[in-house]
């Protein structure tokens, strides 16, 4: 079927991953494919941290070029006939959000159905390329939904990556002016000669083991915390305020809170640092795509389910062609940030960075290895227009 427009229904849970990556796909279908899209978000205040141009209390509104709509998942009465809209060519419930009935009897009754998608979590896990694309009809109106894995492997809808993000990155990282213009925005001094860190993180009960390793450690490090929870815990550790601007230096350690920075400045961040600490679902892709050595704190699910995801992530980036002490050192490291048990004793934490720090150098390439096979994989974006209008009738 052919495409051009798109609904897509987004609750924010918690945190910014849902809002994060259902912004970044409705921009690139606005912007790259130039289809008309309309974003539909439960909480607009979690939305203006990304993007501060939303204004929270407008019901709808425009931004780069994408229409913006506010809904309550379980009400029904703006999505009756009589408010007037037709549902786009396709429609989008991203994780799993339940559409309003009345909204999915207008998907039946229109005369031309849209296509429905559900727009999964993403998952490194080798089931994923079995379940993409797989079909499941409504039990009770005439419609088919089909279900999107985004995934790190062929046969899953791959990654969310805009056409233009590695000219981008390349010409931040040639200007030391667009450098300059990053520290001033952020509000803070670059160390010189130190080993520049980002921690995008959850309250880590590792982190004050880090921060006492980094501050009587032989090398400079400077750390960046943008503002959030792992912000509010190293302010409390160090006794600073859990603001931007703050900034604390012991021994060898700096750490600067930063501000909570609009998504595309995001990227500039993690360009930026020589390694970065990210977390949850979409900072992990920016994290790869930024090519630098990353630790990724996963979003924690209950009966510790979340270790299997991080397993798969770690055993792929294993198999990308890395050198194995280097996958074994981020392999360490990560599960040292995410509590596995093993690592429950200090001194295998400080050990765990000592591995990741001495292979800084096999990382970085093992990364940027990496982050290009993935992007053979297709953008999941391009892959869901494509998917829509190769495989939906
Ligand atoms: O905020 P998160 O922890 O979101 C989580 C996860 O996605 C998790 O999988 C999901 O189940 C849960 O939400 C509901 O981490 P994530 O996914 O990295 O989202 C953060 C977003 O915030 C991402 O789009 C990058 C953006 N960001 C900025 O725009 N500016 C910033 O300064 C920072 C630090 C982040």
């Amino acid at each position: 079927m052919t495409i051009r427009s798109w609904d897509i229904f987004c609750t924010v849970v918690d945190n910014f991953g849902d809002i994060g990556v259902c912004w970044r796909l409705a921009r690139q279908l606005a912007q790259e494919h130039g289809h008309a899209v309309r974003l539909w978000v439960d909480d607009l205040h979690s939305f203006a941290r990304l993007a501060p141009e939303i204004d929270p209390n407008a019901s709808a509104q425009r931004l780069s070029g994408v229409d913006i709509r506010t809904w309550q998942p379980g009400t029904d009465a703006p999505f009756a006939p009589e408010a007037g809209f037709q549902p786009h060519d396709v429609v989008v419930e991203a994780f799993a959000c339940d559409l309003p009935y009345a909204f999915l009897e207008r998907m039946a009754t229109a005369p031309r159905k849209p296509a429905w998608l559900n727009l999964e979590y993403l998952s490194a896990e080798p089931w994923v390329s079995e379940h993409h694309g797989m079909a499941s009809p409504h039990p009770r109106l005439p419609l088919v939904k089909h279900f999107i894995f985004p995934g790190f492997a062929h046969n899953t809808g791959g990654l969310l990556r805009e056409s233009m993000l590695g000219a981008q990155r390349d010409a931040f990282l040639s200007s030391p002016a667009a450098l300059a213009a990053l520290w001033h925005r952020l509000g803070l001094q670059p160390v010189g000669g130190a080993l520049r860190i980002s921690v995008f993180a959850y309250e880590n009960p590792m982190l004050p083991t880090l921060f006492a390793h980094w501050r009587d450690g032989a090398h400079p490090v400077q750390c960046l915390v943008p503002q959030g929870l792992a912000a509010q815990q190293a302010a409390a550790l160090l006794g600073i305020d859990p603001t931007p601007g703050a900034r604390h230096t012991a021994g060898n350690l700096t750490v600067n809170v930063v501000p909570f920075v609009r998504q595309e400045l995001f990227d500039e961040l993690l360009w930026a640092c020589d390694v970065n600490f990210v977390r949850g679902e979409d900072s992990v892709v920016r994290g790869l795509w930024a090519a630098r050595p990353l630790v990724w704190q996963i979003y924690p699910q209950e009966e510790q389910a979340h270790h299997v995801k991080l397993d798969a992530w770690l055993t792929r980036f294993a198999r990308a062609g890395v050198a194995p002490e280097a996958a074994d050192a981020m392999t360490r490291l990560c599960h040292a940030w995410n509590g596995y048990e093993d690592y429950a004793d200090a001194s295998r934490q400080v050990a765990a960075w000592e591995a990741f720090h001495a292979q800084l150098p096999a990382l970085a390439k093992g990364v940027d290895r990496w982050q290009r096979q993935l992007q053979h994989l297709g953008d999941l974006a391009a892959n869901m227009v494509s998917f829509c209008e190769n495989q939906v009738e």
